[in-house]
């Protein structure tokens, strides 16, 4: 169903061979959202912009699933779970990781993009990283309810790249 919506999709290239989607059309797409509930202000407000957006994109909220798992460590499998499960086109991994005191920061930041970027690779299902690393609260407000949501652009980037894989296989 979806690779007949990339059929009526608009295609702009921007090179050759690159082709870019406009109009994102969502109406056939199924994502997951997956959460990490640490930092819930930030986390809850990321999920609204990204939840609102995909909505204007067409994705119907009986495509939309959402969960969510204790920290931003256990998204990676969470979200290996859900590619396997066949339930969902893309998926969209939220959290939150604010820096300490000690080195916990960059050991658990760099394990989550790897972990992440390993399950959409192996499960050719594609996830997107939506995982905040920030020095300071502040920052972390500032791309989530204070600022720019980063939200908003994690679900136009679910949607392009959910076409893309139907396009694709
Ligand atoms: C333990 C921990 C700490 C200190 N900080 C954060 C954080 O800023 N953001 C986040 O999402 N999770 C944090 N966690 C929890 C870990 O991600 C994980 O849930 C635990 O280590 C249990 O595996």
């Amino acid at each position: 169903l979806v690779a007949r919506h990339v059929a009526q999709a608009r295609v702009q290239m921007v090179g050759e061979g690159v082709a870019k989607f406009i109009d994102l059309d969502g109406s056939a797409v199924r994502v997951a959202i997956v959460t990490a509930r640490w930092n819930e202000d930030i986390t809850t407000a990321l999920v609204s912009g990204c939840r609102k957006t995909l909505t204007e994109l067409k994705v119907p909220a009986e495509n939309i699933f959402e969960t969510s798992v204790p920290g931003s460590f256990e998204l990676p499998l969470a979200t290996r779970l859900l590619a396997l499960s066949g339930t969902c086109d893309v998926i969209v991994a939220i959290g939150c990781l604010i820096d300490g005191e000690t080195t916990h920061f960059d050991v658990i930041s760099n394990a989550v993009a790897k972990g992440l970027m390993d399950v959409g690779l192996q499960t050719a299902t594609p996830v997107v990283f939506g995982v905040l690393t920030c020095n300071t609260h502040e920052q972390a407000v500032a791309r989530s309810h204070g600022g720019h949501n980063h939200g908003i652009d994690w679900a136009k980037t679910a949607v392009e790249m959910a076409l893309l894989r139907a396009s694709a296989l």
